[in-house]
């Protein structure tokens, strides 16, 4: 089932609900909820007894508006998206199986990256998505490496270039806004700022805190959003997404959230977040602002939310049994799919 598949409405006299608002919007909750779900499940897997996902992995829980109101101005033929490890929120909001999903993480051939890049390197580059990096920094040149060939090939498409308020000290970072602002690249650069880079805060490695101004520098429009508000951020981002289509180069956006788990599996987060901050973050959860307000303006019945909330766990539960029954990659194949397949190059 995909992002277009959404819960059959409770009851046929709700309002809205036959209009395309309350559709669209209810496919956005859905696939929130089904990003929220896949996390919760594959903590599950990494932390129980015969734990099925070895390597680093990095939960996305708490930040899914982000990736899903990018999905909803992405288009697949012509956007390209690199990211970092947090990968696996993004490559669900723009459409990749849970199956396929999971069976990454398990280590099986019919993953992504055929088993062989776990958590952190979630690709379809059929659908834009470039994938997830693990160097902090690093997806930032490789970013504008693709915005540079979308520019160069004149195809009217953008890059959007996610990365962590931990990454803005980075080398990479200066070098790949000046050169995006230089030659006016149709890019975004969007910090997931949720505030800690592992379990620094972002006020003990900025002299600048608000982190939106390091995009000043390098003579290009900045903005703060809001990343837990669906709505606000898709209308917001919207203006770099037609700045970049119409040529006028890169936006600096910082897309402010919280995330709900530790850095990765190896730390639970309490020695570093306060019992404060943590109780302020839940009362901010994206997926309840939004089913909230699709309530408010009756597009969205309690009785279809949960029947949604019960699909998606489905959903989410039947993906894991599935990719878990699938083969791991067989030994002759150890060494492929290292590198890219080599082809001459070829000048439009
Ligand atoms: C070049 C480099 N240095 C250090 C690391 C180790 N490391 C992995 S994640 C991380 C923190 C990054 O935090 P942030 O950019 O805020 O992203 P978040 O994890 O919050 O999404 C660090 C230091 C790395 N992967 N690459
Ligand atoms: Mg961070």
């Amino acid at each position: 089932m995909t992002v277009a598949d959404v819960a059959a409405p409770a009851k046929s006299e709700a309002a809205g609900e036959s209009s395309d608002e309350g559709h669209v919007a209810r496919q956005r909750l859905r696939m929130m909820l089904l990003i929220r779900r896949f996390e919760e499940r594959t903590y599950q897997e990494y932390t129980k007894p015969g734990q099925k996902i070895g390597g680093f992995c990095h939960l996305y829980s708490g930040q899914e508006a982000i990736s899903v109101g990018l999905a909803a101005l992405f288009d697949k033929k012509r956007d390209y998206l690199i990211n970092g490890y947090r990968c696996h929120g993004h490559s669900l909001a723009l459409g990749m199986d849970p199956r396929v999903a999971f069976a990454e993480l398990f280590g099986k051939v019919t993953g992504c990256s055929k088993g062989k890049g776990g958590s952190m390197h979630f690709f379809d580059a059929s659908v834009g998505n470039m994938g997830g990096h693990g160097i902090v920094g690093g997806q930032l040149p490789l970013g504008i490496g693709l915005a540079f060939a979308q520019k160069y090939k004149n195809t009217g498409g953008f890059t959007v270039c996610l990365f962590g308020d931990g990454a803005v000290n980075q080398g990479t970072h200066n070098e790949s806004l000046n050169l995006a602002s230089l030659w006016k690249l149709p890019v975004i650069f969007m910090i997931e700022n949720n505030g800690v880079a592992m379990g620094t805060e972002v006020h003990r490695h900025s002299a600048e805190k608000d982190l939106a101004k390091r995009g000043l520098g390098y003579n290009m429009p900045t903005m703060n959003v809001d990343g837990n508000d669906l709505d606000v951020f898709i209308q917001e981002v919207s203006v770099a997404v037609e700045r970049a289509r119409r040529g006028e180069g890169p936006t600096y956006i910082s897309a402010n959230t919280f995330r709900f788990r530790g850095h990765s599996m190896s730390d639970s987060m309490a020695t570093y977040r306060t019992k404060e901050q943590q109780e302020a973050a839940k009362q901010r959860d994206p997926i309840t602002l939004y089913a909230d307000r699709l309530m408010k303006k009756g597009l969205l019945h309690q009785e279809q939310y949960e029947a949604m909330q019960e699909e998606v766990a489905e959903q989410i539960a039947r993906a894991a049994e599935q990719a878990d029954q699938d083969p791991h990659p067989p030994v002759e194949d150890r060494f492929n799919d290292i590198l890219a397949e080599s082809y001459p190059y070829q000048p439009q």
